[in-house]
């Protein structure tokens, strides 16, 4: 039996809203054509109540869908127990079959799939709930057997505590384990758990370079391929400067955006920018272009010489006063050296009156 296996295609999501509908369309399209079984692994939609219009475009995407569609909720979609969530409503709608706590069991041709679904928890409670879960499971020996979840994982997120991990979701009897949550496409445990990605660009990190598509499991041969579903292209760039001027800096990324532009000109790009400028200059770069984002991180301090700062000053146990005079002398420093930081800082906690005073007088004691 062949299963297509998709997650988190954000229906709806506000910054590439037509994008999320036209891959998650295709995902279901393609899945129909070369699967006889969906799956879905939860956030279908972006958000916990979406507005009409892509209530409407959900129904209309999964009606399309010409094999069974099972799928569980995400944590976008949560809702306080008894409420309704928008999988709800789509499963009112259309023929999907949502798996909460529960498993169902598809046959096709005498062979049977079985599908246990466990949609968004906590993810501090995510172990106890696949633990009693498991309590009232009723295995189906005889079956191809999957567990859906929609969780983060222990060994996959650095400094994670109380997520649910791999090494015991391993032990569960379970042919496949799917998970959603995830944006990324990811395969561990020689192919037996599976995540396969977002359809949709939701954060402009680099990850998101690579393809969007689903996963096509193969019971017999117990492998899958990804197949990519045809997406937006996206670009991550970094440029690093260094005692250069702002127009050098504007030319080299236009160059490069146009670059991309001339082979993909809907792609989206995101450029880091790092390094420093000449100085006595502040950098700023706008490009007019929607698809275009810049994050700016020229002239910062560095991320390590800043947790250095940080961790001197927990050292030194200063007072928020302490702190607030010794950062106004660092950003007066060479600039402002007619008054003192500390006098300044208490004129300015009296107000902006007393602040101006007090300025003027040292401006006058100076020129006189
Ligand atoms: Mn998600």
């Amino acid at each position: 039996m062949k299963i297509a296996i998709f997650s988190d295609p954000h229906l709806g999501y506000a910054r590439f809203e037509s994008d999320s509908y036209i891959q998650a369309e295709r995902t279901i399209l393609s899945a129909s054509e070369n699967a006889d079984l969906i799956l879905c692994a939860g956030d279908i939609f972006d958000v916990k109540i979406p507005k009409l219009e892509t209530l409407k475009k959900a129904v209309e995407i999964f009606k399309k869908a010409s094999v069974p569609v099972f799928v569980i909720h995400g944590n976008h979609e949560r809702r306080a127990r008894d409420m309704v969530n928008p999988v709800h409503l789509l499963e009112a709608s259309t023929n999907i079959v949502i798996l909460h706590g529960k498993s169902s069991i598809f046959e096709k041709n005498g062979e049977r799939v079985q599908v246990l679904g466990i949609g968004s928890v906590p993810e501090e409670y995510a172990t106890d709930a696949v633990k009693k879960t498991m309590e009232t499971y009723q295995k189906d020996e005889g079956a191809f057997r999957i567990i859906m979840l929609h969780q983060s994982i222990k060994e996959l997120i650095p400094g994670a505590s109380e997520e649910i991990s791999l090494e015991y979701l391993e032990t569960l009897p379970f042919d496949l384990i799917i998970n959603g949550h995830i944006h990324e496409t990811i395969v561990k445990l020689g192919g037996r758990f599976l995540i396969p990605g977002s359809t949709v660009i939701t954060q402009l990190k680099k990850d998101e370079m690579a393809e969007k598509g689903y996963f096509l499991y193969d019971t017999k041969t117990r492998s899958s391929e990804f197949v990519p579903v045809q997406s937006r292209k996206f670009f991550y760039e970094k440029f690093e400067f260094d005692d250069v001027s702002q127009s050098e800096i504007e030319q080299q990324i236009l160059r490069r955006v146009h670059e991309i532009k001339k082979d993909y000109p809907d792609a989206v790009i995101a450029i880091k920018i790092d390094g420093k400028l000449k100085p006595g200059l502040t950098l700023d770069i706008r490009i007019d272009d929607q698809n275009v984002y810049i994050e700016n991180r020229m002239d910062q301090v560095g991320l390590s010489a800043k947790l250095q700062e940080v961790k001197t000053t927990l050292e030194a146990n200063l007072s928020l006063r302490e702190i607030a005079i010794r950062e106004l002398r660092a950003k007066t420093k060479d600039r402002i050296t007619l008054f003192d930081s500390s006098e300044l800082f208490e004129k300015l906690l009296n107000g902006s009156e007393e602040t101006l005073e007090y300025l003027e007088a040292q401006n006058k004691n100076t020129s006189s």
